[in-house]
């Protein structure tokens, strides 16, 4: 195995602070992570960048349109889908990530497997987002503790297949922070570093809509957990809600880029996009505003 530890240095914000340091909202814009979902069945692109080709263009796309980080998927997490065999989804996110990797851009491999994400890190990605925060595969938090890699720990209660089944809450942000933390600590325990780690509260994953904004409205809950915040609410199906009923998954990207602003004013350190170019634009024009901000108190 090569030493992904060497490569993997600290996560940085746009502004040179590090992932332990949230967004302050003043001035630095939060990480922009891109999707790249190498599945023939994702809910949001519809298996669009399923050839490995495709996807890495993609990739060099949402780069150029100001993506921090790309995030490469090979099994689709939307609800009710089956899984992908483990071989398979090895062989579509590994030469991707190489690709990408290889030329010097910072990659995140989405992915529940430990083995898919060792021969992820070993191909160059420096970040592991696992939707499952280690649940769905006990092997998980130790091969991450060995690779040094950098750790998203979402928010998860099962499967997609029943996910939708478990969206029971006394009080959602309280809950998800307080299942989050004892993730954290468990993930530490398994030897991984705490400053290596980043939280997300799931968005759509055995949450139901009026669950999503208690959570999107509540973001200071969960950064009481003192680590970085990503916020994955792009095109998902509570943002379809608040639009007409016919209308095409695209038309969520202008509700996602309003939410990008948001969740970066409200503190998130990164939001995970699919369309980076209208993110990264709305983020700039919070900069702008937050920059007169400071001019009015100076
Ligand atoms: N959502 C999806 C997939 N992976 N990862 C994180 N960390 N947070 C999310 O909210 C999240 C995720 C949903 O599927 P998509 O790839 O089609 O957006």
């Amino acid at each position: 195995m090569t030493d992904a530890r060497s490569s993997a240095e600290p996560v940085e914000a746009n502004g040179g602070g590090t992932a332990a340091a949230p967004f302050d909202g003043l001035g630095e814009r939060p990480q922009v992570w891109g999707v790249v979902n190498v599945t023939p069945d994702s809910f949001s692109d519809g298996g669009r960048w399923f050839d490995a080709d495709a996807a890495i263009a993609h990739g060099l796309e949402l780069v150029a349109d100001g993506a921090d980080v790309l995030d490469v998927g090979g099994e689709s997490t939307r609800p009710g889908a089956a899984r992908v065999e483990p071989d398979e989804e090895v062989r579509r996110v590994v030469p991707v990530v190489r690709e990408l990797a290889g030329r010097g851009i910072r990659v995140s491999v989405d992915t529940m497997r430990a083995a898919t994400a060792l021969a992820a890190v070993e191909a160059g990605a420096e970040i592991i987002n696992d939707v499952s925060a280690g649940l769905a595969d006990a092997a998980m938090a130790p091969i991450v503790a060995e690779t040094g890699a950098h750790y998203v720990a979402m928010h998860w209660r099962g499967h997609s297949d029943r996910m939708d089944s478990l969206a029971e809450y006394g009080d959602v942000a309280a809950d998800v922070r307080d299942e989050l933390a004892a993730r954290v600590d468990a993930l530490v325990a398994a030897g991984i570093a705490h400053e290596r780690l980043i939280l997300d509260p799931g968005l759509g994953f055995a949450k139901r809509g009026e669950q999503n904004w208690v959570l999107l409205g509540r973001l200071d809950v969960l950064a009481e957990l003192g680590l970085p915040i990503l916020v994955g609410a792009s095109r998902k199906r509570f943002l379809g809600a608040l639009l007409p009923d016919d209308a095409p998954v695209a038309e969520r990207d202008l509700p996602t880029a309003v939410v990008s602003v948001l969740s970066a004013q409200a503190g998130a350190w990164g939001v995970r996009v699919h369309d980076v170019r209208g993110t990264t634009r709305a983020l700039d024009v919070l900069g702008a505003w937050q920059s007169g901000r400071r001019g009015q108190h100076t």
